[in-house]
């Protein structure tokens, strides 16, 4: 039998967190990494030392200028060399080590692309406009792919390589609907599991307001009306 060998340098699983000026959910969302796994913590721009504290706590810091969640989380995917990417957003809104799980199912050969749907725990974790066109956008994801999803969540796992493959371009917040219209066009097997959403720690910058609720809206709504593109088959 061949003897397979794992390099050191690879970390098991690598979990891109995005970041904008985040320092006061950094030491909680970096605690609850697994053990083992490597943080990639995406520093789009930060100005109040998120990627010093980050570095601090031991996170591996990807410099990202290009402001845009989908850039700071495709410059996370570039920078990954695990077999498995996960993605969480820095905001502590989300749990890491909820990503256990996920992960088990991508291994198993269970599900291709893992989604964590969203369970507000308590009333200002998602506030009523934003869990209402959550609510839009998930049928017309339904529709669009025909997947039987309930939520965008950021919190998902999946494959590298074929992450890769699947050729992203939006670099703003279209970048997680794309990701998942992009898989389900090239048959990937999309599931997802409850995880609780939390209120965020720090100011809001999209969902609480009108002007980042705005242009999320604007974002997904090219994705949507982009045509079925090719590519990215799932192993
Ligand atoms: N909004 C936004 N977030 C970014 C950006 N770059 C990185 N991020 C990070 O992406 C994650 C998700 O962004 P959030 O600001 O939490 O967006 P949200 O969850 O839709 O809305 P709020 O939590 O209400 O602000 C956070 O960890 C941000 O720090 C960016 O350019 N814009
Ligand atoms: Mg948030």
């Amino acid at each position: 039998m061949k003897a397979v060998t794992i390099s050191p340098t690879t970390p098991a699983v690598d979990v891109v967190l995005p970041c904008l000026d985040e320092v006061a959910a950094l030491p909680w969302v970096l605690g609850r990494v697994p053990a083992g796994w490597r943080a990639l913590v995406v520093d789009n721009g930060s100005t109040d030392g998120s990627a010093e504290v980050a570095r601090g706590l031991g996170a591996t810091v990807v410099p990202e200028p290009r402001r845009g969640f989908g850039a700071a989380c495709h410059a996370g995917l570039t920078a990954a060399t695990a077999d498995i990417v996960c993605f969480c957003d820095c905001d502590g809104s989300l749990d890491p080590a909820l990503l256990v799980p996920f992960v088990r199912e991508v291994r198993a050969d269970r599900a291709d692309l893992v989604l964590g749907r969203r369970r507000p725990r308590g009333r200002s974790a998602w506030p009523a406009h934003a869990r209402a066109g959550n609510l839009v956008l998930a049928r017309l994801l339904r529709r669009r792919t025909g997947l039987r999803l309930h939520d965008l969540g950021p919190l998902r796992a999946a494959r590298r390589e074929p992450l890769l493959a699947l050729g992203l371009t939006d670099r703003r917040s279209g970048y997680p609907l794309e990701m998942v219209v992009r898989a389900a066009d090239a048959g990937w097997r999309v599931t997802e599991q409850d995880v609780p959403y939390l209120p965020r720690t720090g100011a809001s910058k999209v969902t609480g307001t009108w002007r980042g609720t705005w242009h999320a809206v604007r974002d997904m709504r090219q994705v949507l009306a982009a045509p079925v593109a090719g590519g990215g088959a799932p192993r």
